[in-house]
């Protein structure tokens, strides 16, 4: 049973190695980004409350994105295991989904901090190019990852679950890690 959470700054290949790993697994990737993009794109209320905050690098409010992923972690394709990208990217959250697996008897997570330097993931999102891609916004998530984010990782190492992965290598080389850390 895996069951991952995927911490670390923008562009540290959160997405792209959480997305390989879940199909290796046959599990699902739960990506709050991917999921808040897809409201956005259909415009539902979510979507509608969601974009600026998207648009502009902000972190959207926690009571937005708890519920979404509370409603995700009750479906039941969760019960072989799920991988958690880009959730929680704050202490709250985390306390959040502290709760809600102890409610839904879902422990034994474990977190994955997928470390890189700024100047390689602001040349990585710069060549993807998303809307939320500019040097502007890049700077300003980065801002926002070190200030609310980042205390994660001591919130996870205290609780003795954190494993800290270097994000600065090719994508085959983390992946390799990757799948070692899950078979062990
Ligand atoms: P996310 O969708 O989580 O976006 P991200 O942090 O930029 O990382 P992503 O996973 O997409 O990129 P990756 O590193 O894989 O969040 C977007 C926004 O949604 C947030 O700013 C916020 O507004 C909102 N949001 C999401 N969750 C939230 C929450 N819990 N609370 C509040 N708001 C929330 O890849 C980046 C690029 O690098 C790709 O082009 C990839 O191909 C490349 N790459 C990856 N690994 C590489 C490697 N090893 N070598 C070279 N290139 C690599």
């Amino acid at each position: 049973m895996t069951r991952l959470i995927f911490l670390g700054p923008p562009g540290s290949g959160k997405g792209t190695q959480a997305q390989v790993l879940a199909e290796d697994l046959n599990i699902p990737h739960i990506s709050t980004g991917e999921i808040l993009r897809q409201a956005m794109k259909e415009q539902t209320p979510l979507g509608i409350k969601a974009q600026s905050y998207v648009n502009n690098g902000d972190l959207v409010p926690d009571q937005l994105v708890q519920d979404l992923v509370k409603e995700r972690l009750i479906q039941a394709d969760v019960k072989s295991g799920w991988i958690l990208d880009g959730f929680p990217r704050k202490v709250t959250q985390a306390g959040f989904l502290e709760k809600l697996l102890a409610e839904i008897n879902q422990g034994g997570e474990r977190v994955v901090n997928l470390d890189a330097p700024n100047d390689v993931v602001v040349e990585r999102l710069l060549a993807r190019g998303r809307k939320d891609d500019t040097e502007e916004v890049i700077r300003h998530r980065l801002d926002v990852y070190r200030n609310e984010t980042a205390p994660l990782i001591e919130y996870y190492r205290d609780r003795q679950q954190l494993i800290t992965v270097n994000g600065d290598q090719s994508q085959e080389k983390v992946t390799n890690e990757l799948q070692k850390i899950v078979t062990s």
